[in-house]
């Protein structure tokens, strides 16, 4: 039944079936990349029906092609996790993988560990921590973050201050299992950054450092200085500017890179997910860098290429205005397509005030997801979705986009990402064009490639 699904996708992460949210535990450890994951093995809904949240996991060699492993964690017996065991990560405790993550009801801080990577055992004495900090009134206390650091480890936890904005708390331990709570890492505005914030991750980047959260809106960044366990944000900004992409994990690997992957949710109906019997899916593996405006930047994993099969390639392209040019040949529901735009080209008449792609098109053009770069209002659309994107003067535009299925996954100039979903009702939405509104658009060169499904 799944696999007939033309909306379930070819070569994103999915669980075998139900529902999915939350990447948890990314670690790579003993070589191989774990993947856990927020799952409802019993039903594609976050929560009844019979089901509640557990862990799912999943191995990879190469950050792509995937592995099923058993459920991690389930919620219960013990009363501190029997609703749930709810988001949090993975660290190397000497050769002892330990999964830090909340339990509910109410949020606590538990453990749970593996010597093989397969089987973990909860700790007896879960919850590591049980009580709130004084002094504040709290909305949420989830999501642990661990890291170790000279003198111990440390831990960000997701939170938001009644009346004052969402905030990461600080906690220090010597050994895992006694924790002591420092200050706040980070505390937000209300009216800019939200009230609470989930899912936090906190890592050195380039000099600075790095915080990101979830605010139950899209995904945001700080970066700043981080000295004597106090962080000072000098600048924050939006991780993927799209309505699907939520509450991303990093993790740094062996060779150093900060890997980043997010839940990419639904945009249909929750009637509609209990009859497709799946919910949710991962994005691609994105890697994190520091721009040199201090921005952060954000490119598909090189991993992501072992996907490409068949290529096609288109140079020097005129688009008429408002005359969608089909790619002839291409066809495709699980394609990357690389292109790029030259602005106003010297000669070529009055440049277009919109450029881009159109996907999973129907060949009538009833049905497609366009997306494009308006070079008037300094955006970044994809659908309905849309980003600030100021092109410097005489640089091209480079739209690189992942379409799998119900999936569009965009990144424009290494510095903008819109994650979206879509549902094509016609078999036939196929179809690759280029785009012109206001005027002519000329592409210097068009790469598409087939993508292999990551499973066997
Ligand atoms: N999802 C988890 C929580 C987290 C939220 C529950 C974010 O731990 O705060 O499934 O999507």
């Amino acid at each position: 039944e799944l696999h007939r699904d033309p909306h379930r996708p070819a070569y994103h992460f999915v669980p075998p079936a139900n529902w999915m949210n939350d990447p948890n535990g990314l670690i790579q450890w003993r070589g191989e990349y774990h993947m856990f994951y927020q799952h409802n093995p019993h039903a594609p809904v976050h929560e009844g029906r019979g089901g509640t949240i557990y862990w799912g996991h999943a191995v990879s060699q190469d950050l792509v092609h995937w592995r099923h492993l058993p459920i991690a964690l389930a919620p219960g017996p013990t009363p501190a996790d029997s609703a749930g065991v709810w988001s949090g990560c993975a660290v190397d405790n000497g050769g002892v993988l330990t999964l830090v993550y909340t339990g509910v009801d109410p949020e606590v801080q538990c453990l749970a560990t593996s010597t093989d990577g397969v089987h973990f055992t909860k700790y007896s004495g879960n919850p590591v921590i049980g009580a709130r900090p004084e002094g504040f009134d709290l909305w949420g206390f989830r999501d642990p973050y661990v890291w170790k650091e000279d003198d111990g480890w440390y831990m960000a936890l997701g939170s938001g201050i009644k009346g004052v904005g969402g905030a990461v708390l600080l906690y220090r331990s010597t050994n895992l299992y006694d924790w002591s709570f420092l200050h706040p890492l980070c505390v937000g505005k209300l009216e800019e950054t939200g009230y609470n914030w989930e899912c936090p991750n906190f890592f050195a980047l380039d000099g600075r450092h790095v915080l990101i959260v979830s605010p139950h809106s899209n995904p945001i960044y700080f970066v700043g200085k981080y000295e004597r366990h106090r962080f000072e944000p000098e600048r924050w900004g939006v991780v993927d500017y799209g309505p699907a992409f939520y509450a991303p994990q990093v993790f740094i690997d062996d060779r150093g890179r900060p890997i980043m992957f997010g839940w990419l949710k639904e945009q249909r109906s929750e009637a509609e997910q209990i009859r497709a019997g799946w919910s949710g899916v991962m994005s691609l593996p994105r890697i994190l860098s520091l721009r040199h405006d201090g921005t952060l930047g954000c490119e598909p994993a090189p991993e992501v290429q072992l996907l490409r099969a068949e290529h096609w390639r288109f140079e020097d392209l005129t688009v008429a205005q408002s005359a969608p040019l089909e790619l002839s040949g291409v066809r495709g529901d699980a394609l990357e397509i690389l292109a790029e735009f030259v602005p106003n080209r010297a000669g070529a008449g009055e440049g277009a005030h919109r450029a881009g792609l159109s996907v999973l098109r129907a060949p009538d053009g009833s049905e497609q997801t366009i997306i494009e770069y308006d070079q008037q209002a300094g955006c970044l659309r994809v659908g309905g979705e849309e980003a600030p994107l100021q092109l410097a003067a005489g640089e091209a535009l480079q739209l690189r986009v992942f379409v799998d299925r119900s999936v569009v996954e965009v990144f424009a100039n290494g510095r903008v990402c819109i994650a979206t979903r879509v549902y094509p009702q016609r078999p036939d939405c196929l179809g690759v064009a280029l785009v012109a509104q206001g005027g002519q658009a000329y592409a210097s060169s068009v790469d598409v490639w087939r993508m292999n499904s990551i499973w066997p």
